[in-house]
């Protein structure tokens, strides 16, 4: 049991944890930087954490279905504070990555909020969402619903369970009983259909199972064997379906900067950069 007693009046302190360096309690940018523009339409300032893997995914899947969803993808490293950046902020003024600047049009459009590109990028392209006003919103259901879900098993369980300085059992048993709920909830659903909108891969296929899919193959908080994701069946069989995608094995190497150097691509500026700017490839 602890012994702290909150004060009248909080105050920040040094908490530890993994990711005590980057945390503040205000908003807005630390230092002046501009943010790097390419030539393509789309300007991407990301990483390869679950939240920026759905965007590079959608991407990748719009260039596989022939849409000019060309893009460059700058790299943020949010352990440096780039989130913090004058340039960053102006595009996502809550600091998180992904952001999106859409160069497209007549005019540049800010796009922050993963599920807002997700939303903004389908609509644009006329994919990945059902015209169906039915399947729309079962779509839209699904989407809201992993915006709402993953903070509990990111910021919840993966938290308390991985990267907190202390092991806090009643704070792990309470994310940990979330975390396997919603694994049932999508279990259960896709006891029903094949994906999450009904027959068709949709954005909400694109955000769940780059949280809750990528948690199943145990690529997350290496909590595979403690959360039991091989009893959820359903949500197996979906995971492995979508892992299968080569638009979703490009979109996972893209900003990323952990695991296998041959799955490393920092910075994605053209399509023949998978197989010639890898870290293997390029080291550094
Ligand atoms: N709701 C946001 C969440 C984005 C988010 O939490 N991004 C994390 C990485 S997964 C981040 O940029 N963290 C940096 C920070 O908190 O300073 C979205 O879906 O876009």
């Amino acid at each position: 049991m602890s012994d702290y007693t909150p004060p009248k009046v909080w105050e920040p302190k040094e908490s530890g944890g993994k990711f005590a360096s980057i945390n503040r309690p205000v908003a807005g940018p630390t230092h002046d930087k501009e943010l790097p523009i390419g030539e393509h339409p789309f300007q991407l300032y990301s990483l390869a954490t679950p939240n920026g893997v759905k965007v590079t995914v959608m991407l990748e899947e719009l260039l596989a279905l022939g849409k000019n969803a060309e893009y460059d993808a700058w790299l943020i490293k949010i352990g440096d504070g780039d989130q913090f950046g004058s340039g960053f902020v102006e595009v996502n003024p809550n600091s998180k990555i992904p952001a999106l600047m859409d160069h497209s049009g007549d005019r540049p459009i800010r796009v922050f909020e993963s599920g807002s590109i997700l939303v903004h990028l389908a609509e644009k392209f006329g994919a990945f969402v059902p015209t169906d006003p039915a399947k729309r919103v079962e779509t839209m259901n699904w989407l809201f619903w992993q915006m709402g879900s993953a903070p509990y098993l990111g910021g919840g369980f993966g938290h308390f369970y991985a990267y907190a300085p202390e092991k806090i059992e009643y704070a792990i048993d309470r994310f940990t009983m979330e975390a396997k709920r919603q694994l049932d909830v999508l279990d259960r659903r896709l006891a029903e259909t094949r994906y999450l909108a009904g027959d068709e891969y949709t954005i909400a296929d694109i955000a769940i199972w780059s949280w809750y899919g990528q948690l199943a193959l145990g690529r997350l908080y290496d909590a595979a064997e403690f959360l039991d994701v091989e009893s959820y069946e359903n949500v197996q069989r979906w995971a492995k379906e979508i892992d299968a995608r080569p638009a979703v094995q490009r979109g996972r190497m893209v900003n990323r900067t952990f695991g296998e150097p041959e799955t490393q691509l920092h910075e994605r500026h053209d399509a023949s950069d998978f197989e010639t700017k890898t870290q293997d490839k390029i080291g550094g």
